[in-house]
């Protein structure tokens, strides 16, 4: 990721080398994890620019496909009535939306099975390495099987949990591939469960903190008990468990709401699942052809929405042929109407959510939001995660700004502590250096 360099005293310019919080290009990687032909690739397609290859049989995806897609939330020009001053360095303003960018991974399909060697294996589970977050895509229309053969009348209640557990396969069959080896060393360096875990986690890219995290979220019993006793079956087990939830928060998009049987299948996984998951409907096929549609020139349609107006509203659009209307109806009827939107932006709203990223929007001049000479306002906005402090964060934006760190201001200039959290209602943020 490229940076522009900074000032040397107060910027906005965020770091292309930022560990915590991210440059404002992209930092955050939602990674998509499905059986074969459940619409992992379509979805990619629905919500980024990319063109992967889709198909109606499994594997199609081997090596991963990559886009940036946009995660919508109000600017703070429209507060301060800025919108035409509003210019963005990465991502767009439109009409007071900020559209940020994040990154969005896609994998190959996972089988049951995957981690005794089935289908592709689960090698390729990772490439997840660098996701902070999973979409798990499922076909909820009951038309592939769970090796993503086409088929009618499957039930998908229970993808969700092989699936899960072929992700759990993959991190405990790393975790405990030299469990000796690794009990022997936490024993002679006397180090703690978290340090010994963390060693042999670190290639999933999480911090020990991260570690402490899911060890502190463990039942005491398993934490009062010394690691060189761990029942593998049963103990470690239980942490991957937990550490699972930490390091990938996962949002369940249920795939091809267009199609007749997803219906009873919603139904099903709501009652297995409504309590304790993030379950959100999408069509990725529909909100694809919405957006072709619109690019063509056919229809004018508001992403996220079930506004499309098309030649009969307004002539300045093409009259589409008698196949594409009658398509375009089923999408309304069986979509945008039912449903209200094509679900593919609530899918990525959940994902930044569940992460509990907080946007921050580093600025120059707190009096008048520009960074630099420009009259530009708001010209960054980092997605940074929960309980982020001042410090930390101009850390993120750039390192120069931590090390000559004097001060920090919110908006009518507030001064604010080093130590205090940034949060949703404070997230304007100016820091002050020795520079200055
Ligand atoms: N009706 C309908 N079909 C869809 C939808 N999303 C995807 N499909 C179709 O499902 C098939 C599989 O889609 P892909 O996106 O290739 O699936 P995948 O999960 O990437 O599959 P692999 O790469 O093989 O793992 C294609 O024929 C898509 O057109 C949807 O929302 N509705
Ligand atoms: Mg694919």
């Amino acid at each position: 990721m490229s940076s522009t360099a900074p000032s040397t005293s107060t910027s906005s310019t965020p770091s292309s080398s930022s560990s915590s919080g991210g440059s404002g290009r992209s930092r955050f990687v939602i990674g998509i994890v499905g059986k074969p032909s459940a619409g992992k690739s379509s979805f990619l397609n629905a919500i980024t620019d990319a063109l992967a290859k889709t198909g109606a049989f499994p594997f199609t995806t081997i090596a991963p496909n990559h886009g940036v897609a946009y995660y919508r939330l109000p600017c703070p020009c429209a507060r301060f009535g800025l919108q035409s001053q509003c210019r963005p360095r990465y991502g767009s303003c439109q009409n007071g939306t900020r559209h940020v960018p994040v990154e969005i991974l896609d994998v190959a399909g996972l089988v049951p099975g995957a981690s005794a060697g089935l289908g592709l294996g689960n090698q390729f589970l990772d490439d997840l390495r660098t996701a902070d977050a999973l979409v798990h895509v499922v076909d909820v229309s009951g038309t592939t099987d769970a090796a993503g053969k086409a088929t009618v009348g499957y039930d998908p209640v229970n993808d969700i949990d092989w699936l899960t557990s072929e992700v759990h396969a993959w991190v405990f069959n790393n975790l405990t591939k030299n469990w000796g080896g690794l009990v022997r060393r936490h024993t002679m360096l006397k180090a703690s469960p978290i340090e010994t875990l963390h060693k042999q986690l670190s290639g999933y890219g999480c911090p020990q903190s991260m570690v402490a995290k899911a060890f502190d979220a463990c039942p005491k019993s398993l934490r009062d008990k010394p690691l060189e006793t761990w029942d593998q079956e049963t103990d470690v087990k239980d942490f991957v468990t937990v550490f699972l939830k930490t390091r990938f928060p996962t949002v369940v998009a249920l795939n091809k709401i267009d199609l007749p049987d997803a219906d009873t299948n919603i139904e099903k996984l709501d009652r297995k699942y409504g309590q304790s998951q993030e379950l959100v409907l999408c069509s990725a096929l529909a909100e694809s052809f919405l957006r072709k549609l619109a690019k063509q020139g056919f229809i004018r349609y508001t992403e996220d929405s079930d506004e499309v107006v098309t030649h009969d509203d307004d002539a300045k659009l093409k009259p589409m042929d008698e196949k594409t209307a009658a398509r375009l109806e089923k999408v309304r009827d069986l979509v945008l109407f039912r449903y209200g939107t094509s679900g593919v932006h609530q899918v990525l709203a959940r994902a930044v959510e569940v992460l509990g990223l907080v946007p921050v929007f580093p600025v120059k001049n707190i009096h008048n939001f520009t960074t630099g000479a420009a009259k530009a306002v708001f010209r960054d906005c980092l997605l940074v995660p929960p309980h982020t402090r001042v410090r930390a964060f101009a850390a993120m934006v750039h390192p120069e700004l931590d090390r000559n760190y004097q001060y920090a201001e919110t908006v009518g200039g507030r001064m604010m502590g080093e130590a205090d959290e940034i949060t949703l209602d404070i997230n304007i943020i100016s820091i002050k250096t020795s520079e200055s």
